[in-house]
């Protein structure tokens, strides 16, 4: 039975990649952080802890810190059997929050990635030991290109993308200094109703559920234009397994090939409760845009301006065809589904809590 070590496993990515991997009978070994209210237990790892047979026996969840050079050091040096694959997913992985915590984005994002391929070179591993470092979309930032490859040179514009750029040029040089089997997954934004609340797609699908349930009235967003390649994470997962098990290690970009803007985003989501929105300028402080419900006029998004970026990144549509030639990856879910079951699986969510409302921070 393979062993594989997940760092992020609490996160969005970490419970689809836990779900895959059990389906192909890995031991996994996770890497969580504790918190100071216990558990240290994501709400998808107590989901899945609930719902797999056997989860304690076949997770092993570990606590610690990507920022702590020893819990890595410690797992790699001790679990047995010893671990062949490791899936590096932790990160500061919100862009607009890098703009405010620069330094701690790059040292969990950029150093993150440092102590752990030095502790795989320092216990002498990068002969047994497979390397996925997760990278991001984001490190086009404004590049020319209107659809991005493998090739597109990396223009980042923020703190996280400049983070997850430095780890992708550290998993290309220990690929060709040490012969690591290192592996960089360009993906393009990818959504699920694991997603955390502080994304856009999330904050849009749980406000309409809330609107819908009549707990609230509006969302305010911030900028409507910007455009993103949307695809389901657990679509993802599977060509991150699949990039894991070429060959030889190489670079793989996962994207669906479709961009849309936020607000596509939006009146995809109002459309699922059976709402028509209409999108109006409007001048008032801090305000640009609001969204009218075409039928009974109410405003049911509005746009504030202090919640734009300090460089935002406009559009963004990849090109998955060399992960399509190598492996036949494409994506599963399409938009419009993808918008369906996130919205749906917060109504569901909301109901099932009684109504009471999950703030969004950012
Ligand atoms: P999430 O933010 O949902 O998950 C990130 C996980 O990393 C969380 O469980 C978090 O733990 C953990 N983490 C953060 N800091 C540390 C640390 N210092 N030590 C240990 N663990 C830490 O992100 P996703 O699952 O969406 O993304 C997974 C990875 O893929 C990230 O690296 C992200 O940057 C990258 N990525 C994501 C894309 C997407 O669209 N989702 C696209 C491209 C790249 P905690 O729960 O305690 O906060
Ligand atoms: P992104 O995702 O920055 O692409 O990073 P996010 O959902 O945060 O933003 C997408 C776009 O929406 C605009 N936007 C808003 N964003 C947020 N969060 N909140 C708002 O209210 C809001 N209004 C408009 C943003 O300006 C932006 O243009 C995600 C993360 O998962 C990264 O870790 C990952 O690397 C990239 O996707 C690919």
């Amino acid at each position: 039975m393979p062993t594989a070590l997940v760092t992020g496993i609490g996160g969005q990515d970490g419970s689809y990649l836990c779900e895959l991997l059990l389906q192909k009978d890995y031991t996994i070994h996770g890497l969580l952080r504790q918190r100071s209210s216990a558990p240290c237990m994501s709400e998808h790892m107590s989901h899945l802890a609930a719902s797999i047979k056997n989860f304690r026996a076949r997770v092993i969840l570990h606590v610690g810190d990507v920022l702590d050079p020893f819990c890595i050091l410690k797992i790699l040096s001790t679990v047995s059997p010893p671990i062949d694959e490791i899936y590096h997913l932790a990160a500061q992985s919100h862009v607009a929050l890098s703009f405010h915590l620069q330094l701690y984005t790059c040292d969990v994002n950029a150093l993150g990635t440092v102590r752990i391929l030095q502790a795989i070179t320092t216990l002498g591993l990068q002969a047994r030991v497979k390397f996925y470092n997760a990278c991001s979309s984001e490190m086009y930032g404004q590049a020319a290109q209107s659809e991005q490859d493998e090739k597109t040179p990396f223009q980042p514009v923020s703190p996280y993308a400049s983070s997850k750029a430095f780890s992708f040029w550290l998993v290309a040089s220990a690929r060709i200094a040490y012969g690591l089997f290192a592996v960089n997954g360009i993906l393009f934004n990818h959504e699920s109703p694991r997603r955390g609340l502080d994304f856009v797609t999330r904050k849009i699908s749980h406000g309409v559920a809330q609107i819908h349930l009549g707990n609230a009235c509006t969302i305010e967003l911030g900028n409507l234009d910007a455009r993103r390649d949307w695809g389901h994470a657990r679509d993802y997962m599977r060509g991150v397994y699949d990039m894991m098990h070429q060959r030889a290690p190489e670079d793989f970009v996962l994207a669906t090939g479709e961009s849309r803007s936020v607000r596509d985003f939006a009146e995809a989501a109002f459309r699922v409760v059976g709402v028509e929105l209409r999108l109006l300028s409007w001048s008032g402080v801090g305000t640009k845009e609001i969204g009218l419900d075409r039928r009974n006029g109410q405003i049911q998004v509005k746009v504030n301006e202090e919640l734009y970026r300090p460089a935002e990144v406009w559009h963004l549509q990849g090109c998955a065809s060399k992960a399509w030639e190598a492996f036949n990856w494409k994506p599963d879910v399409s938009f419009e589904d993808l918008v369906r079951e996130m919205v749906e699986a917060d109504i569901a969510l909301l109901k099932a809590q009684n109504g009471m409302p999950m703030k969004s921070k950012i």
